[in-house]
């Protein structure tokens, strides 16, 4: 049984420690760490098999009863606690984004090098989404519809993270899109971008970036963190004989009173349930001596990470901006 310990129960680290408990079978999280106590009291009361409740991270990185970490923490917290899971020796699974710059995540990259173990994965949960999978299995593993030309992604929150800043659209948001643009057409080569900021506060709420890519194809990708209707999230790739795009798998269509149309999730954690529990599962496998895990690793978090900069430096000069594989 893997023992887990969760560092920052928020939505993220508590969704995580409740799939555990209800899904990932192999697996028990012993331990949480957390800067508000009566958060990780009552979640570790709610779980039942927490015997370790801190406020010190590092505590929960060094302590007996934990095999493997999850850290869902502040963003900013990332690196030190990525580093001091490799110097721990321990498998972690990182919330996305891995740093909140490309030096912070080359940082982890180089460590996780020279400890000569693979330790590190990043959870960005579209690789576990069944309708990215099957988009991918029936396009780039497939080959039916020829060389790849166009990755489209559309990423809509209903109301902007109370969180929100002038580089968050792309650094939190827009970074899941350009992960799954690398997935499905290889390390971009450039970037340009318009953002409008529509309550004119400085914040672009609606972003639009297009990627050139080493493959020869490029991307189209809408962040649009103000869409108020809803949470969606769709890609589309476009081929040399054909099309494909990805379909939520379990959406009932409605016809009512002169009306037809399917519900829209609200947010992430239900558009992704599936997504975040596949992932878990193949994470804990990973850890349990079974396949490496298919997911995002620290070098995927930083190339991201790259990324992400050059679309913001685009956004803010107007100028296409290059990358360096
Ligand atoms: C949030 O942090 C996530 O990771 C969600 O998956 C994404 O859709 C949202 O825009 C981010 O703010």
């Amino acid at each position: 049984m893997l023992r887990v310990g969760i560092i920052g129960v928020g939505i993220m680290g508590g969704g995580h420690a409740r799939i555990i408990r209800s899904a990932v079978p192999g697996a028990v999280v012993t331990a949480i760490a957390d800067a508000d106590p009566v958060r990780a009291r009552s979640l570790a009361d709610e779980l039942g098999t927490v015997v370790e409740v801190t406020d010190e991270a590092e505590s929960l990185i060094g302590s007996d009863t934990v095999d493997a970490v999850i850290v869902a923490s502040p963003d900013p917290t990332h690196v030190e606690l990525a580093l001091a899971c490799i110097n721990a020796g321990k498998p972690v699974l990182m919330e996305k984004p891995l740093a909140i710059d490309p030096a912070g995540a080359l940082s982890v990259v180089d460590a996780e090098a020279a400890s000569g173990r693979r330790l590190v994965s990043v959870g960005f949960m579209r690789r576990f989404d069944p309708a990215h999978t099957a988009l991918f299995d029936a396009t780039v593993r497939d080959g039916g519809i020829g060389r790849p030309l166009l990755f489209r992604g559309i990423h809509r929150n209903p109301s902007r993270s109370p969180y929100a800043n002038p580089r968050s659209t792309v650094s939190s948001s827009g970074i899941h899109d350009i992960d799954s643009a690398r997935w499905f057409m290889g390390e971009f080569t450039s970037v340009s971008a318009v953002g409008v900021a529509t309550a004119n506060d400085g914040i672009p709420d609606l972003v639009h970036f297009q990627g050139t890519h080493v493959s020869g194809g490029f991307s189209s990708i809408e962040v649009w963190v103000s869409a108020v209707y809803g949470y969606e999230v769709s890609a589309e790739l476009v081929g040399e004989r054909g099309t494909a795009v990805t379909c939520d798998p379990d959406r009932a269509v409605l016809r009512l009173a002169n009306r037809r149309g399917t519900d829209v999730p609200g947010d992430w954690m239900s558009r992704f349930d599936d997504a975040y529990r596949l992932e878990l599962v193949a994470w804990v496998d990973s850890c349990t001596g079974g396949p490496a895990f298919a997911g995002a690793t620290a070098w995927d978090g930083y190339r991201d990470q790259v990324v992400a900069e050059a679309v913001i430096e685009a956004l803010a000069t107007g100028q296409r901006v290059d990358i360096a594989s």
